[in-house]
This record gives structure tokens, sequence and C-alpha cells, in this order.
């Protein structure tokens, strides 16, 4: 029992039913009822601030392929959500590693560079802190770790590193929401260009494979659908001249699972940067689309 709180909650039922036996002995019937309801008033008040005090941590994990605009999209979106009361939800970037980390890596896009790939042995973990308002509200630690887009092959049938069941198979598996990130680049090529095409099945097949792993962790029964809420998020939307509707298309078999076996689903349409510059480098101001719905959305979901 590492957290001291279990113990200070068992010392004071302790205490309180020993003054209650002595008193069951020595004073009358009123004066016991009396002190019985002062001990459940402040057992209540101890575990609410209990409640209060300790935050209940959600882990959302963040698939997508290498390039796919993960980690600029993490950058982008602390910055936006940083200090921000969004449907009553008051959300900031929790603690100095996270702060340092989007910061730092959101003035190398604003001075015109794009970040480095994530590396396979550098996961970093994002976090955030959401309070809901009023004296009854909650307060959250949100969970995102930035893994490297090569990890996907775990769940890509034709990589040797199939079903490797490593840390980031658990991490996907155990969490709480799932975003899968999708290159809008690639749906402007796809139509014309082989490779595009091959890489958008292959991509479609992993998280395909990583939702059936979910739901199979999750332990959904058969006829029951997933209930954990999952983002198709398409990036780079600065991109494609799409519809933000007509997205599903382009991954009709990813969607038409979705929605045969997940009750949450939801397609957003997201840019971090906006339009970038002619040649493709990162745009003087920063200009996002759509960053914050599918966090806002998955939080209700996670909530409710
Ligand atoms: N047009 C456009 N391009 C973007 C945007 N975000 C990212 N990119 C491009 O996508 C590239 C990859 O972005 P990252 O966020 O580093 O991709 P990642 O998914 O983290 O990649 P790995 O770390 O290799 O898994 C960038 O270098 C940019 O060229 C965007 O909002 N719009
Ligand atoms: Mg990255």
């Amino acid at each position: 029992m590492k957290n001291p709180v279990y113990l200070i909650i068992i010392a004071f039922i302790a205490v309180s039913l020993t003054i209650l036996g002595i008193l069951y002995k020595l004073a009358s019937p009123d004066l016991i009822s009396a002190i019985l309801a002062l001990i459940i008033v402040g057992y209540t008040a101890f575990m609410f601030l209990f409640l209060k005090r300790n935050p209940k941590t959600l882990r959302i994990s963040l698939l997508g392929f290498p390039n796919s605009g993960k980690t600029v999209f993490l950058t982008v979106l602390f910055d936006q959500i940083n200090s921000r009361r969004l449907n009553g939800i008051f959300f900031s970037p929790w603690g100095r590693e996270t702060n340092e980390k989007y910061q730092e890596d959101l003035l190398t896009i604003k001075n015109g560079a794009w970040l480095q790939c994530t590396s396979a042995d550098s996961v970093f973990p994002y976090l955030i802190k959401a309070s809901e308002k009023g004296i009854l509200g909650r307060r959250y630690k949100i969970e995102v770790a930035d893994y490297a887009g090569e990890y996907t092959k775990e769940f890509d049938i034709r990589s040797e590193k199939w079903l490797h069941r490593t840390e980031y198979f658990n991490y996907v598996t155990q969490s709480d929401a799932v975003f899968l990130s999708i290159d809008c680049s690639l749906l402007k090529t796809a139509k014309h260009q082989n490779k595009d095409i091959i890489e958008m099945q292959t991509m479609e097949n992993a998280f395909i494979v990583a939702l059936q792993m979910l739901i199979e962790e999750k332990r959904v029964k058969v006829g029951k659908k997933l209930k954990t809420p999952l983002a198709i998020v398409f990036m780079k939307y600065d991109l494609i001249l799409e519809k933000p509707e007509n997205l599903e298309l382009y991954v009709s078999r990813l969607t038409d699972f979705c929605k045969k076996r997940c009750k949450n689903f939801q397609i957003f349409a997201v840019s971090s940067v906006g339009s970038i510059k002619k040649d493709g480098s990162p745009p003087k101001e920063i200009k996002p689309i759509g960053i914050i719905q599918p966090l806002i959305w998955t939080f209700k979901r996670l909530k409710s």
C-alpha cells in the first residue's frame, strides 16, 4: 500500500470505531448518533478532497506511420490548449518536461524548420492537465506518448516485427482512447501513384489489426461494440482540397470496420500549421485547422 492517503483513511476509521466503542459504554444514544454523523461528514469531506487532489489518469494512444505528422500535431496542440478553458474544462500542459519539449519544438517550427523524425528509442510522454469547473469538479491527467511511426510495424503482417508484444503494443491495447493519424499528402497522390496506394493499404491493414487487438484486449463480447473512443485524424488537411466528409472514402475499409465494431468513432480533418510555404517549409505564422477538436471530443466521451 504505497499511497499514505489509504493509511490515513484506515487510521481515521480505526480511531473513530475505537471512540465509538468507548462512547457506547459511557454515553447516551443521542450523543453517539451525533458523533457518528460527525464521523460520516468528516469522512465524506476527506474523500472529496482526496478525489479532487488525485487526478484520474487517462491514456490516449496516437498511432501513425512515419512522417504522418504526429509530433508536429502534439506540439501545436499543446500550444493551443495552454491555459485555455474549452467546453467548461481548463486545459494546460502538465509539468516542466512537457512544457520544455513542446515549446522548444514550437520554436523550431516558428523559425521555419520541421522537426526531426522521432527516433525509435526516444518515447516522449506528453502530459495534459484538465480540470473541471466548480467545487465538485474533478482533475484529470491525460497522457499521450509520442512513439516513432516505425512502431506501427508491429501491426503490419508483412513486417518482421508483426505482433511483437513490446511496450508499444501494450500502450495501444491498454489505452483509454485512440487517435489514428492519416497523412493527407498520401491521399493527394494515392489516385495516381502506385507506391502511395500500397502505403495506404498497408496503413489501413495495420490500423485494422491494431483495433482488433484492442477489441480483444478490452474483451468486447461478440455482437457488442468497442466503447473506447476512436478518432481518425486526417493530418495535413491544408494539402488537400476535399470536403472533410469525403475523406473517409479514401480509407473505406478502415471506416467500414470502425462503423461496424466501434461505438464512439469520429473523423477529424486537421492541419497542425495551416498552409505551408511553396518550398514545403512551415508557414511564417502558424494557423492550425481543427487541431483541438479530436481532444475535446475524446475527453467528453471519456468523462461520460
Ligand atoms: N502541409 C503540412 N505538412 C505537415 C504538417 N505537419 C507536419 N507536416 C509535414 O510532415 C512531416 C512529418 O511531421 P512529424 O510530425 O515529424 O511526423 P511524425 O508522424 O512525428 O513522424 P515520425 O516521428 O517519423 O513517426 C513534417 O516534417 C512536415 O514536412 C501540416 O500541418 N501541414
Ligand atoms: Mg515524430
